[in-house]
């Protein structure tokens, strides 16, 4: 979800309903959107943002609001982050939380790699930070694509965060096929059972399309590989480990 406004929700939330299919969410900002920007005015505009997402998410029917909802997507001013900076991002979280209450929803930050953001990178920085805001409602997305590139060991991430670890996107190192590359799908499917995981896993992958000529798989997927290949080669990829 990026504008939820432009979201047909009520007709997400039917089709689901009509489909037997659960829902849930990732968000990523859209431009003038910044949690952590000094900028008061920016600061209001973006806790309103993060309000609309948790009413549209609610209204399509959805119990989990995730993703990368700290700093838009490719924000790198070049520094370290700031004491500032992390503080906003606890204050604005913190101040969601009613509204999580409200709609009994849950909210999964999910750290992504250093050319995504400079905010939060790591699983135990998210821990961090969801120590700071204290919420019950809050806790961590781990993306395998992600922690591959800024975790030592992606299963021992997951182990340490344990019942923080609210969501899951499976994807392959190159965003690809899910069994075709090196990610350790087996190594995570046993720390999940160990830590007792009760979420989803989603996959998350880039196929070619050519109908969105802008989206990342048309820039960036392999051309053979299609974004229903990704969902159903991804799903028999799990099958066969049993999952
Ligand atoms: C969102 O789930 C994500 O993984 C980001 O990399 C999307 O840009
Ligand atoms: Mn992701």
């Amino acid at each position: 979800m990026f504008h939820p406004r432009d979201l047909p929700v009520v007709h997400l939330r039917k089709s689901f309903e009509s489909s037997g299919l659960e829902c849930t969410v990732c968000a990523i900002l859209p431009p003038g959107i910044n949690p952590i920007h000094a900028d008061q005015s920016v600061q209001k505009r973006s806790l309103a943002h993060l309000i609309e997402c948790v009413e549209a998410a609610a209204e399509m029917g959805a119990r989990l609001l995730g993703g990368p909802l700290y700093a838009p997507i490719g924000y790198n001013p070049g520094r370290r982050r700031t004491e500032d900076e992390w503080k906003r991002a606890v204050e604005i979280f913190q101040r969601l939380g009613e509204k999580l209450d409200e709609h009994r929803m849950t909210l999964s930050i999910e750290p992504v790699n250093r050319s995504e953001t400079f905010f939060l990178k790591t699983v135990d920085e998210a821990q961090q930070l969801c120590a700071a805001i204290h919420h019950p409602r809050i806790g961590i997305t781990v993306d395998t694509f992600h922690a591959n590139i800024e975790e030592k060991c992606v299963a021992s991430a997951i182990e340490r965060i344990g019942p923080q670890l609210r969501h899951l996107h499976l994807s392959e190192n190159d965003r690809g096929l899910l069994g075709t590359g090196h990610i350790r799908f087996p190594d995570i499917f046993e720390v999940l059972r160990k830590i007792e995981y009760k979420g989803y896993g989603v996959i998350e992958g880039f196929g070619f399309s050519l109908d969105e000529p802008d989206s990342p798989g048309a820039l960036l997927a392999d051309q053979n590989v299609s974004p229903e290949d990704i969902a159903l080669c991804g799903l028999n990829y799990l099958h066969s480990l049993g999952q």
